[in-house]
């Protein structure tokens, strides 16, 4: 299945716009729909050029799922009603675009009509704490009967999730507070929202704006979050998505755009997931998939299916450019540039594979 990266933000940020712009999917703003979802193919010159190699019945790049989420009110964790289903819908998704409005906003529609990113991005942030704080409290709830048993785990987790809570509510969203892997396992069920990786978009007016004072704010914020800001005209762009592919090139250069927002915004989201692409290769398929940079050969070959990562025995691997410049699997393996690899392989970036497995 494929990650998924949630647009989040305050009510009329302009999240609805990018989810257009990006993906022409031709949401409507305002639509009173909670919730858009949309596959899009993460683009990869790579597999255009083993499909001419392979010329197979079919080609199947990448996948990632874009979500629109519906916007966040400055108090909606305490509000039952909409936010609080925003929430949940934040909760399922893998990775956070968090839309910062860049432009002036001439409607009544946003609280502010003055640009301000640090307030805004503390609002948001905010709004995630406190359901994270209630997420947590409810788990140091549930746990306070094991501990007065004394349950030596159980314990464990009390403290961890009772230093996470003072962190948020002292103001620290979890992602930014240092945790080990004790302590993420001791929180893994409440599957916080503070804890999740944050890309920041600017949603600016015109590409003049990337140099505003603004936006260098955004990025201060988003270097101490260790993250990074994509500029998206949000506006400009959703109008252009909806031309003739021929024409829409045309105009996103004369934006000052080389490549489309969704190209910059899967690159990034690749680099704050720590994600790479493998291939697998052949008359049938041509097929990229999705791994994270570190995950062993097993678990790897277990997004192909459950079967390989379960009965695993090795994998053979070829690298992209050793096909491509030897042009065929027979010369990689005349040059002995064909690999076998086991179990404590990690799988890299542009490995081409084949799994051998035996589940009986
Ligand atoms: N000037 C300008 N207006 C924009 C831009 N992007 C969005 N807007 C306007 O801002 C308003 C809100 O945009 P939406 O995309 O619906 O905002 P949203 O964040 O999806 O809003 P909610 O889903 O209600 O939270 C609309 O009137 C848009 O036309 C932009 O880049 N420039
Ligand atoms: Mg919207």
């Amino acid at each position: 299945m494929s990650l998924s990266c949630g647009l989040v933000g305050l009510s009329a940020c302009g999240k609805t716009t990018i989810y257009n712009a990006v993906t022409a999917a031709g949401a409507a703003s305002y639509d009173g729909s909670e919730m858009h979802r949309v596959i899009v193919n993460v683009p990869d010159p790579r597999i255009q050029a083993l499909a001419k190699l392979y010329n197979p019945a079919k080609t199947i790049p990448a996948t990632m799922q874009v979500v629109d989420i519906q916007g966040i009110t400055a108090d909606s964790a305490a509000k039952p009603g909409h936010s609080t289903r925003s929430l949940t819908h934040i909760k399922d998704v893998d990775a956070l675009l968090h839309v910062v409005r860049c432009f002036e906003s001439v409607d009544n529609s946003s609280q502010h009509s003055s640009i301000n990113p640090e307030r805004d991005v503390e609002t948001v942030d905010l709004e995630l704490m406190i359901a994270d704080s209630q997420t947590v409290q409810n788990k140091i709830d549930r746990l306070t009967k094991k501990v007065r048993a004394g349950d030596d785990d159980a314990i464990r987790q009390m403290a961890d999730c009772n230093k996470i809570k003072d962190g948020l509510d002292q103001g620290t969203p979890a992602r930014q507070q240092g945790l080990n892997d004790r302590e993420i396992a001791s929180v893994r069920e409440c599957n916080l929202v503070s804890l999740k990786p944050v890309l920041y978009i600017a949603n600016i007016e015109s590409m003049e704006d990337v140099g505003s004072s603004h936006i260098s704010v955004l990025h201060d914020i988003a270097r101490a979050d260790n993250s990074e800001v994509i500029t998206v005209c949000g506006r400009d762009e959703a109008d252009i998505s909806q031309l003739d592919p021929t024409d829409r090139q045309e105009f996103l250069i004369e934006l000052g755009l080389q490549e489309s927002s969704m190209e910059r915004l899967l690159r990034a989201a690749y680099r704050k997931l720590g994600l790479v692409n493998f291939f697998t290769v052949g008359k049938d398929e041509v097929r990229a998939w999705t791994c994270h940079k570190g995950d062993k050969a097993p678990v790897a070959a277990g997004k192909i299916h459950t079967d390989m990562e379960r009965g695993f025995i090795r994998m053979e691997v070829m690298r992209y450019d050793d096909l491509i410049e030897l042009g065929s699997e027979a010369a990689v393996v005349k040059a002995g540039k064909q690999r076998i690899e086991g179990k404590a392989y990690e799988v890299q970036e542009g490995d081409i594979v084949v799994v051998l497995f035996n589940t009986n």
